[in-house]
């Protein structure tokens, strides 16, 4: 049996094709794996759960389908969609898990996180992040109308798009330095991640040993997967195009 990992599909109303290679991907090959992992960024943006848009409910239908059909589905927040909450996730009847789990494939360990807290480079980015994931900060946003929070859901888009531009490549990347650490700390020599939307197998060495970075790529125009054998044998794969247009 396989276990299947994606990140970074964005979803979102003005991109219906995504979200439809998504359902489609959910039906036909997530269903024939023995489990899911959403490794964040499963949304564009995320205000809430008590925001109930479209294609929430789309993905939530799909997902708690899979449930049904016997194959567990496993979410870490990804930095978009940090706020969702335990309400969507009974919804889709998906586990949520923190960032840096580490689970067992084939009796070997593989650490796994969004990949975000690795961008050690980008400064004002961690700075955000430490405010943003306190308690304190999540309840005085999720206390604002909906209305307030799409503003800053639309702000915060359009600030990271000016932000992306401006800084260079490398600043967006993973840090090798917190990489190599993060492996140590969990004691792991696997490690599968998405964020940089930088799909690759990167193979390295850890004191002496080698060690093994898998990147997840986003679907932005295409779908991409992980897909793990029972004997932990990893393949990064690309998803046919996704039809454009309805
Ligand atoms: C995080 C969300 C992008 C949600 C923005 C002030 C400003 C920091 C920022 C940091 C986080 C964007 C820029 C990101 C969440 C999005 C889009 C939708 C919650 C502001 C300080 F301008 F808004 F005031 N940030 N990043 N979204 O990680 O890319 O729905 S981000
Ligand atoms: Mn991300």
């Amino acid at each position: 049996m396989t276990t299947l990992f994606i990140s970074d599909l964005h979803l979102d109303a003005s991109r219906p094709h995504i979200t439809q290679l998504f359902v489609t991907f959910v039906r036909e090959e997530a269903s024939q794996a023995s489990a899911l992992y959403i490794l964040g960024d499963l949304f564009e943006a995320w205000i809430g759960d008590d925001a109930h848009d479209e294609t929430a409910e789309q993905v939530a239908t799909a997902l708690a389908g899979l449930h049904a059909y016997g194959v567990p589905t496993f979410f870490i927040h990804g930095n978009r969609d940090f706020l969702l909450g335990d309400a969507y996730a009974r919804r889709a009847r998906m586990t949520l898990l923190p960032d840096g789990s580490v689970i067992e494939i084939g009796g070997e360990r593989v650490l796994l996180m969004h990949g975000d807290t690795l961008c050690t480079d980008d400064v004002p980015y961690q700075a955000f992040r430490v405010q943003s994931h306190t308690p304190e900060w999540q309840r005085a946003f999720l206390a604002r109308p909906l209305e307030e929070r799409r503003a800053f859901a639309a702000q915060a888009r359009a600030e990271s798009q000016r932000y992306t531009r401006s800084v260079g490549d490398a600043i967006t990347d993973v840090n090798a330095d917190a990489v190599a650490a993060t492996l140590r700390a969990h004691g792991v020599r696997r490690l599968v991640h998405g964020h940089t939307h930088r799909p690759a197998q990167h193979r390295l060495d850890l004191d002496g040993t080698p060690a093994e970075r898998i990147v997840l790529g986003d679907w932005y125009e295409q779908g991409s997967v992980v897909r793990f054998a029972s004997a932990c044998e990893a393949a990064l794969e690309t998803l046919p195009r996704a039809p454009r247009g309805r």
